[in-house]
């Protein structure tokens, strides 16, 4: 069905969008409105959007507290309904939302496709989950005459705060997960993506969530994050986007008086792959490109950092420089495109930096030429360096670096990747199984990938997230995700207290 999906698309290519913050079902306007132009075709106006200020950040704040206790004794059914009418909105609306991704963020035409699928994908399976674990209450063992009962229900205002790189789908998913659980919530898009994000909350209206359910402030940090996460009556916050920010949201949380508040985090990564010379080369080459280069290299699952061992070094990066001179950066509305730009000119500057200065320090594997065209790109980059000591950040774009190792080095690459503290995806390409094994055991990540790509994790088939400065887990769009959404209630009742006094009572 692609050719009538194209035409639509098509119909909102030229579109100009407008979005505010949503308080309690009603859209506002304020004085603060910013102008979105394409990643791609800088000059073109995507829309504008009204940011939030202090007065809609209290609003919503009363107006989500107020909403709590009905949505959290709602039945979990109508929850899930909710959900599941969303998701049938999503894909109902498919076209204009691929549209908005692909212009806003810049995103090809098939990332963007992608997106809105796994944006369904997450409110389907939360959904689910939530009625398979929160609907009924769990009965425990215990001595004759006593019940023990578990429930779990909602905490309370949630703040769900969401990166530009998935701008529905993890937008979305925070969201989905929230309010399955019960709370209600407070949502700041990332303020590179709110038009896409607007559309969204007007779906989740259309969908029947109670206004007051889902509040939505575009906005900054400094003014809209900073005051929600330091308000007195959030109840948790979920958050994904850079591991220092995390960390911010953190201490902000850490210094509260009157509660101790969950952070659910999920960050950066320093995403290593081993491949030995047991490897098929080419599967490797393929597999490397797409870990590294898909989506403009802005996944906080792509690959950033390969180790090739010595023997095979030579034959492997000769086929990557044949890879990477066949991609095609450029305009991302071309299905042909392998790689679009990057978000906006503040990344693609430190990408460049970065680049130019690892260009001095180390060597330079091979660079794809970019379009003749405006844009915020950046050439795909592969650069040999000695270590990974020698990063000392995440470069968040389309930029690989390789570190040739030695058999007898493993065990000094496995202990360079712990060591810098991350913990998110970790590829291994080899077919000796027993060391596959080893080398997915002895690293700290979230996610393994043996054999195989290294980003793309599909919701309840590989729950996803890290540990370390990588996040704080539960995995998304994993089993155990809804829990820390949640407080449980454990209610133990006498039972002989009533019923057997009443049977005493009639015998007598
Ligand atoms: C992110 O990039 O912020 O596996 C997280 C993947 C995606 C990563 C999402 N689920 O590539």
């Amino acid at each position: 069905q692609w050719q009538p999906l194209a035409e639509q698309i098509r119909n909102y290519m030229n579109r100009s969008w407008q979005a505010g913050p949503i308080i309690n079902g009603e859209v506002v306007t304020t004085t603060n409105s910013k102008a979105v132009s394409c990643p791609y075709r800088i000059s073109e106006s995507v829309g504008e959007v009204s940011w939030a200020t202090e007065q809609e950040v209290k609003q919503a704040l009363a107006v989500a507290k107020e909403a709590f206790p009905t949505w959290n004794n709602q039945p979990v059914a109508k929850r899930a309904q909710c959900l599941q009418q969303l998701a049938d909105l999503l894909e109902a609306n498919l076209a204009e939302l691929i549209a908005l991704c692909h212009r806003e963020a810049g995103k090809t035409i098939q990332d963007s496709i992608d997106e809105v699928r796994e944006a369904v994908d997450f409110c389907r399976y939360y959904a689910v989950q939530a009625e398979q674990r929160f609907d009924k209450p769990q009965v425990l063992p215990g001595p004759t005459g006593e019940s023990n009962e578990l429930s779990l229900m909602g905490r309370g205002v949630f703040v769900c705060i969401s990166p530009w790189n998935f701008p529905l789908a993890i937008f979305l998913g925070q969201i989905a997960a929230a309010l399955a659980a019960g709370n209600t919530v407070i949502a700041k898009p990332a303020e590179q993506t709110s038009l896409i994000a607007f559309k969204a909350v007007q779906l989740m209206l259309e969908a029947g969530f109670p206004a007051g359910v889902i509040q939505l402030l575009p906005g900054d940090g400094a003014q809209v994050g900073a005051p929600l996460t330091a308000a007195e009556t959030i109840a948790g916050v979920a958050f994904t986007g850079s591991t220092d920010t995390a960390q911010l949201i953190n201490r902000t949380l850490a210094a509260r008086q009157g509660a101790i508040v969950p952070l659910i985090a999920e960050t950066g990564g320093q995403n290593a792959m081993i491949v030995d010379s047991t490897a098929l080369p080419e599967q490797v080459v393929s597999d490397v490109v797409h870990s590294a280069f898909a989506s403009a290299g802005q996944r906080c699952s792509a690959l950033r950092v390969l180790f090739v061992q010595e023997d095979v070094s030579d034959r492997i990066l000769d086929l990557l420089k044949g890879a990477m001179a066949e991609l095609e950066v450029g305009d991302p509305s071309l299905l042909s495109t392998d790689l679009g730009p990057v978000i906006d000119q503040q990344a693609q500057q430190q990408l460049l930096q970065h680049i130019s200065q690892m260009k001095q320090q180390a060597k330079l594997i091979a660079e794809t030429s970019l379009p003749d065209m405006s844009g915020y790109f950046v050439p795909p980059t592969a650069i040999e360096i000695e270590s990974i000591k020698q990063l000392t950040k995440e470069n968040f774009g389309p930029i690989l670096h390789v570190v040739r190792y030695r058999a007898s080095q493993l065990d000094q690459v496995i202990n360079s990747i712990n060591e810098t503290g991350f913990g998110l995806t970790l590829g291994v390409h080899s077919r000796n199984e027993a060391l596959t094994h080893y080398i997915a055991d002895k690293v700290n990540v979230g996610n393994v990938y043996v054999n195989r790509n290294q980003i793309g994790a599909v919701v309840g088939v590989q729950p996803f997230g890290g540990q370390g400065l990588s996040g704080t887990g539960p995995k998304a769009g994993g089993p155990h995700y809804l829990y820390r959404f949640a407080t449980e209630k454990v209610r133990t009742i006498n039972t002989t207290a009533v019923g057997g006094n009443a049977s005493l009572l009639s015998l007598a």
